[in-house]
């Protein structure tokens, strides 16, 4: 359509440069060994073993569970949220370093993508259980829909996404790109990464968290903003 090509036409955004470009085994951040384990050009695409540790990944777990209530997703008539059959998580956020632990995980964040903190929404955490998907989606908002501006308004287009995979669901749960035809397993402490430089179906960004089958699965979202955040 002539919106969608608006966004092709203005050019590509900005989007992280992560600490991979000359193509590391491992990269050393905050005081661990980060490992690459693949990167993809197109989509843009790195999957990180060890972003988190174990004892990280169990600590966000506590401290989300008490607090999470059914996810929604953005309303994009009116910007604000609604629930969708799309997303069946249940989830809820950390106010950006809300404590300790979250503030050293968004800065290690920060140090391997090489995007400043104040771009980073809050780190989202989202429990999935048997059954439960979020089905293809892109990240990104689409600025011609009328509940897009709010968004907008408060730090611009989300640039890339993180997925830290917090535990190893039974069966099931990892993540896919119908697009591209792969899928990223979910194993405790490793991440996904993906950007996107417009909002535009050209990025072959489109992905989704398949069902679990067996277990939860529990995963911390950070998404990447143009420009600062709140
Ligand atoms: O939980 C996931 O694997 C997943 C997959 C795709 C989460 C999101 N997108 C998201 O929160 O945007
Ligand atoms: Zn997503």
């Amino acid at each position: 359509t002539a919106e969608t090509d608006a966004s092709v036409d203005e050019g590509p955004n900005t989007v992280p440069q992560p600490l991979t470009a000359d193509s590391p085994n491992t990269i050393r951040v905050d005081g661990r060994e980060i490992s690459v384990l693949l990167q993809l050009k197109h989509p843009r695409v790195i999957v990180f073993g060890n972003l988190l540790g174990q004892d990280e990944c169990d600590k966000l777990v506590a401290l989300a569970r008490p607090r999470i209530t059914a996810s929604s997703v953005i309303d994009m008539q009116s910007g604000g949220n609604k629930q969708d059959e799309g997303r069946t998580s249940s989830g809820m956020a950390f106010r950006r370093g809300e404590t300790k632990l979250i503030e050293r995980i968004e800065r290690r964040i920060e140090a391997l993508l090489q995007w400043p903190y104040e771009r980073g929404e809050a780190l989202q955490i989202l429990r999935y259980e048997v059954g439960q998907e979020y089905k293809p989606h892109y990240d990104y908002v689409d600025p011609t829909q009328p509940g897009a501006a709010p968004f907008l308004a408060r730090g611009g287009q989300r640039v890339a996404s993180l997925v830290m995979y917090l535990n190893t669901p039974l069966d099931g749960g990892g993540t896919n790109f119908p697009d591209a035809g792969f899928e990223i397993a979910a194993h405790k402490g490793c991440a996904l990464y993906f950007s996107y430089d417009r909002p535009h179906p050209m990025t072959r960004s489109r992905h989704g968290g398949m069902p679990v089958r067996a277990g939860e699965k529990w995963v911390a979202t950070k998404w990447l903003r143009e420009a600062e955040h709140q």
